[in-house]
C-alpha cells in the first residue's frame, strides 16, 4: 500500500491568499479523548474512533485530524505515554484501511514520532514547536508538513487575560519568528493557523477572522478551526453539540477570505456548505 504521505504530497496544500481558485482541505477531527469540550469520551475507544474516521472519510474529510489531549481552556494534563496509548492504535487502524492523510495534533516529539511510525502524515502542534525542544528535530528528521498555531499562554492559563495592542499583527510577528526558527530546524512543509480560541477573547477571535487576508504577508497555507468553539456559544447562546450553525458560518467566511484548510467536526455538513460556496463562486468543485 503507498504511504499516504505521497497522496498528501499529491494533494498538495493549496495556497489559497493568492490563488481563491484553488481547492480548500476539509480536516476532520477526532479526539481519542475522556474530555474534549466538543466530542469528549465519543471517540474514545479504538473501535469508535475507527468508524468516526470512516464516517469522516465517507463524507469527504481530506485530512483526518487525531488528537489524544484536549486542549480547551484549563484541561488536565495527559502524560505522554497516556496520549500515545489513546491515539497510537487508532492511527494504526485507520492505516490500515485507508491512505487518507492523518495528522497527528500532538505537542510532545515522542508521541509524533511514534505517530509518523504508525503512518501519520502531518505533526498538528498547537504550540508552534514551542513546547517540546525536540519537535523541530523529529519534524526534520521525519520530513513530514507541520502545522504551526499561534496561543497566547498554554492551555491552562491562555484564557486568563488575553491581551493584545493589535491581534492579527502580533499574530503576524508570532509567525515571522516560528517560520524563520522552523526552516532553520530544516522544515519547509509549513502551515500556519491563526488558533482561534487559543488566548483570545471573542473580539480577539472576531478580528483575526475579519483580517484573515492579512496573513497572506507570510506566504504560507492557513488553517482555521473555529468548529462548535465557545466563541460562537457567546455570540448565539448555542451549547456545544448545537454550534453547527455558527460552525457553518464562520468557516464559510474564512474560505472565502483564503484559508487553505478547515478543521472542523462535522464533515458532511460542511462539505455540503462548501459545494454550494464554491459552485456560486465559480472555482474548483468539491463534490463528493
Ligand atoms: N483546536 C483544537 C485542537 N487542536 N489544532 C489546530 N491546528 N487548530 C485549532 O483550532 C485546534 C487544534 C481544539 O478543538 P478540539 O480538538 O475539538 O477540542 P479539545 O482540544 O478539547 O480536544
Amino acid at each position: 500500500m503507498p504511504r499516504a504521505s505521497e497522496h498528501f504530497s499529491k494533494v498538495q496544500l493549496p495556497d489559497r491568499m493568492r490563488n481563491p481558485h484553488e481547492r480548500c482541505l476539509l480536516m476532520g477531527v477526532l479526539n481519542v479523548t475522556p474530555d474534549s469540550f466538543s466530542d469528549g469520551g465519543v471517540y474514545n475507544s479504538v473501535d469508535a474512533a475507527v468508524l468516526q474516521a470512516r464516517t469522516m472519510i465517507t463524507a469527504g474529510a481530506d485530512i483526518i485530524d487525531i488528537g489524544g489531549e484536549s486542549t480547551r481552556p484549563g484541561a488536565a494534563v495527559v502524560t505522554e505515554a497516556e496520549e500515545q496509548r489513546r491515539i497510537l492504535p487508532v492511527i494504526a487502524a485507520i492505516r490500515r484501511e485507508s491512505v487518507l492523510p492523518v495528522s497527528v495534533d500532538t505537542r510532545n516529539a515522542g508521541t509524533a514520532r511514534l505517530a509518523i511510525e504508525e503512518g501519520a502524515d502531518i505533526i498538528n502542534d498547537i504550540s508552534a514547536l514551542r513546547h517540546d525542544p525536540r519537535m523541530a528535530e523529529t519534524a526534520a528528521a521525519a520530513g513530514v508538513p507541520v502545522i504551526l498555531m499561534h496561543m497566547q499562554g498554554t492551555p491552562a492559563t491562555m484564557q486568563h487575560a488575553p491581551r493584545y495592542t493589535d491581534v492579527t499583527g502580533e499574530v503576524i510577528a508570532f509567525f515571522e519568528e516560528r517560520l524563520s526558527f522552523a526552516r532553520d530546524a530544516g522544515l519547509s512543509q509549513l502551515v500556519i493557523d491563526p488558533g482561534i480560541g487559543f488566548g483570545k477573547t471573542l473580539d480577539h477571535n472576531l478580528q483575526l477572522l475579519r483580517e484573515l487576508p492579512r496573513l497572506g504577508v507570510l506566504g504560507c497555507p492557513v488553517l482555521v478551526g473555529t468548529s462548535r468553539k465557545s466563541f460562537l456559544g457567546a455570540l448565539t447562546g448555542a451549547d456545544t453539540p448545537d454550534r453547527l450553525p455558527g460552525s457553518i458560518a464562520s468557516n464559510l467566511h474564512v474560505w472565502g477570505r483564503g484559508a487553505a484548510v478547515l478543521r472542523v467536526h462535522d464533515v458532511r455538513a460542511m462539505r455540503d456548505a462548501l459545494t454550494v460556496a464554491e459552485a456560486i463562486a465559480g472555482g474548483g468543485t468539491h463534490a463528493v
